[in-house]
């Protein structure tokens, strides 16, 4: 058995654990993260596109910010389509100026890692029957199997950035955490695609046939989802019919200019509102997806999980310079007002514009009425506008 020790033991190397650990580095923390999976498999897989102002600072405050200011679009509104037609938000106009960044989750992944990489960071990556124990103590520990051989990490705190489906959140005991959960009866199907984007923002719409999303990584690279039935699966979509359906949904500009192509990556991603509370378990915390779901439609995940590692590093900055342990206690609070302030914005958007058959025809309506609402009125657009874009860390505070 070999034993290490740090300070803070990081399991899982998304973006939650990739970023905590570059922000802990420039404190002057020690971190090791423990993964599961290969750097090239984590790497492999497409998630969020949409960087709020506070992830982008986020980024920059941990140093890898240069290549998201380069290559990201920034993009100052998008459009809502309904009943055939497309209305635009201006995000822009109607926050006082802030904007959202078009750069992909697995750009954020590469640049974090190479940062770690260069700095010589320890990373251990396929790491199997990842464990925590005596989370409750003050002496928790990571245990790790590698090449037949088993590992120990002592530390002083655990961060459970484990995503979802991780040992973290699976290891408190049932009587000491409440989940909340809403499963939505539909999910998305995304494509990839080298092809120049149909239009040089988003366009989110709600068609009669399901949601669909028109959205980009690149000035040639293109992403798209379309709404689907939870029973489909991805191999009954070939790329004919994918574009075919997406072509359906679309108004007739955006119908006239979609660039179609061989997909690069095609899969369906069922959605799902779940919270946690609370998110700290003594000397475990987690973060990220580890501890809360929102379903795509608002562009949140990534966000509230850049958010939530800010409040956990700073928490833990607190701890070891100012020998305070304010953050620590205060966290999981911190959080999930965030986090609820959110999962609620998710939720009505999602709501808003896919297609419910179990709601009728008078649903489609009530969806049209409030559509149209939303992009006349000032208040409704702001409304929409503001939550977008994200809200200030410091709001209500
Ligand atoms: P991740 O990315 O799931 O990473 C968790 C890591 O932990 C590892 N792991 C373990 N490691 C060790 N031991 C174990 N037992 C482990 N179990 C798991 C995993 O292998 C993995 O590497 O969680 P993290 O870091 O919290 O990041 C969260 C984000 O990935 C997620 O919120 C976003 O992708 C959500 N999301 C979006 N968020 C946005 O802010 N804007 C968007 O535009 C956006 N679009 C999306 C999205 C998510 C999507 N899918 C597929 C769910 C679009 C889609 C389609
Ligand atoms: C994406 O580009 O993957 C994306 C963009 C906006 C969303 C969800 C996903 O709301």
């Amino acid at each position: 058995m070999r034993n290490t020790r740090t300070q803070v033991a990081i399991v899982g190397a998304g973006p939650s654990g990739l970023l905590l650990g570059q922000l802990l580095f420039k404190a002057g923390i020690d971190a090791i993260i423990v993964e599961r999976q290969s750097g090239d498999y984590v790497l492999s897989r497409i998630r969020a596109g949409v960087l709020e102002q506070v992830t982008m600072d986020l980024l920059d405050e941990a140093g890898v910010g240069q290549r998201m200011h380069q290559e990201g679009l920034v993009h100052g509104g998008f459009d809502l389509l309904f009943n055939g037609a497309r209305h635009r938000i201006n995000v822009n106009a109607l926050t006082g100026g802030k904007n959202v960044m078009v750069y992909g989750q697995t750009e954020v992944t590469r640049d974090l890692m190479l940062a770690r990489e260069q700095a010589g960071l320890p990373t251990v990556y396929e790491a199997e029957k990842v464990q925590i124990h005596d989370f409750d103590s003050a002496k928790p520990r990571v245990s790790y199997e590698k090449n037949g051989q088993l590992h120990t990490i002592e530390c002083d705190f655990i961060a459970g950035c484990d995503g979802f489906h991780g040992v973290c959140r699976a290891s408190v005991p049932k009587g000491a955490i409440k989940e909340f959960e809403k499963v939505y009866p539909f999910g998305w199907l995304g494509v990839l695609s080298d092809t120049p984007p149909v239009h040089h923002e988003l366009i989110y719409a709600n068609s009669t046939r399901g949601f669909a999303l028109c959205s980009q990584r690149s000035a040639i690279r293109s992403r798209y989802y379309l709404q689907v039935p939870l029973s489909d699966k991805v191999e009954q979509w070939s790329d004919e019919a994918f574009w075919a359906e997406l072509r359906h949904r679309l108004d007739p500009e955006a119908r006239e200019h979609l660039v179609t192509g061989p997909s690069i990556e095609k899969s369906i991603a069922p959605l799902r509102s779940f919270v946690t509370e609370p998110m700290r378990f003594g000397r475990m915390f987690l973060a990220g997806d580890a501890a809360h779901i929102v379903p795509p439609t608002g562009a949140k995940g990534l966000n509230l999980a850049a958010t939530d590692v800010k409040y956990l590093s700073s928490a833990f900055i607190a701890y070891y310079h100012d020998k305070t342990e304010s953050g620590i206690d205060r966290y999981s609070e911190r959080c999930l007002r965030r986090i609820w302030r959110a999962s609620r914005f998710s939720w009505w958007f999602t709501s808003l514009m896919h297609h419910f058959p179990e709601n009728g025809d008078i649903g489609q309506k009530f969806q049209d009425a409030e559509l149209d609402y939303l992009v006349h009125s000032q208040a409704g657009s702001q409304n929409i506008a503001e939550n977008y874009v994200g809200l200030p860390l410091n709001f209500g505070e």
